[in-house]
């Protein structure tokens, strides 16, 4: 049989190092800038809770892929060194080795539960409710829009849902939700009719709007900016459309664009009672159906 020359062997093992490096960085180059890569690909975080979830994340695919490593070079080990040698050898049978048994049991559970207590860390942290907010907003889903309920300036915004026309101009008519950068603000989430999910991207949380359930978290915005907001949850033909913008503003413009919803005429709340139908033809009062209901909403939904 003919075998290569020596020397050709001799360069072809670098060459295809050097190959697969430069195609390595192709790929990773083409996939995104090295903030994007150190993010693990999420979104840029715009809150304080951010920096906890994109370290979890990271942390996560590291781990993984230290795992992964190991685990392919093992296999690529036995494929490669215990290949068969010739057509006739058997290769040494084994079974029921304990400690090997052990070990592949033990160490998944280790991982597992190392995910588990670290997610729980991270979950407690973005969901809890413990400290006394600076704003409270409730936000009411509803297909396929939403209203705000600033209950600390007792002003209220009305949104439609998006009309996606595939052109500029569509993000400026999107309900806009105010935000007070660096103030905790608290959103009570309420639906008017099916399960929405609240969910601006780059605030890297979400929580459902359940009808009938009141859902609470905190955000602390942290960056000055415009983001996107959406539905995260199936909820009838023009999901897709229910879209929002966030500004997050410095106090000062915060509470001019308050006095503006309040001069517009947009004073009290809409509250859950309000009929998505009067909303989408238009109707701008407040409904006083169930005082006490409009009372603990007010209240951020909490009973004390
Ligand atoms: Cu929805």
């Amino acid at each position: 049989m003919h075998r290569h020359p020596d020397h050709t062997r001799r360069w072809k093992r670098p060459a295809v190092l050097a190959g697969a490096a430069t195609i390595g960085a192709m790929v990773l180059s083409a996939c995104g800038s090295s903030d994007q890569i150190a993010r693990g690909y999420l979104p840029e975080g715009a809150s304080e809770n951010a920096d906890g979830v994109i370290s979890f994340w990271v942390g996560m695919w590291i781990a993984a892929l230290a795992v992964g490593i190991l685990v392919w070079g093992l296999m690529l080990w036995c494929v490669l060194a215990y290949r068969r040698k010739n057509d006739a050898e058997v290769p040494k049978q084994f079974r029921y080795n304990v400690p090997i048994e052990i070990l592949y049991t033990v160490v998944p559970i280790v991982m597992v539960a190392a995910l588990f207590v670290q997610n729980v860390k991270t979950e407690d942290a973005l969901m809890s409710v413990e400290q006394e907010p600076q704003n409270i907003v409730n936000v009411a889903g509803k297909q396929w829009s939403w209203d705000f309920n600033y209950l600390s300036d007792d002003v209220h915004d009305s949104g439609q849902q998006a009309v996606l026309t595939g052109k500029d101009g569509v993000a400026d008519k999107l309900p806009t939700l105010y935000l007070p950068v660096n103030e905790r603000t608290e959103f009570v989430l309420t639906s008017r009719d099916v399960i929405h999910s609240f969910w601006v991207p780059q605030f890297l949380q979400k929580l459902d709007m359940i009808p009938g359930v009141v859902n609470r978290f905190q955000v602390t915005p942290t960056k000055v900016g415009t983001y996107q907001g959406k539905c995260a949850e199936l909820c009838g033909t023009y999901h897709s459309e229910m879209l929002f913008q966030v500004k997050v503003v410095e106090r000062d413009e915060y509470d001019k664009q308050m006095k503006k919803l309040a001069d517009d005429g947009k004073q009290g709340f809409l509250d859950t009672g309000y009929d998505r139908k009067e909303l989408i033809q238009g109707e701008k009062g407040v409904h006083e159906r169930d005082p006490k209901h409009n009372e603990w909403i007010s209240k951020g939904g909490k009973d004390n």
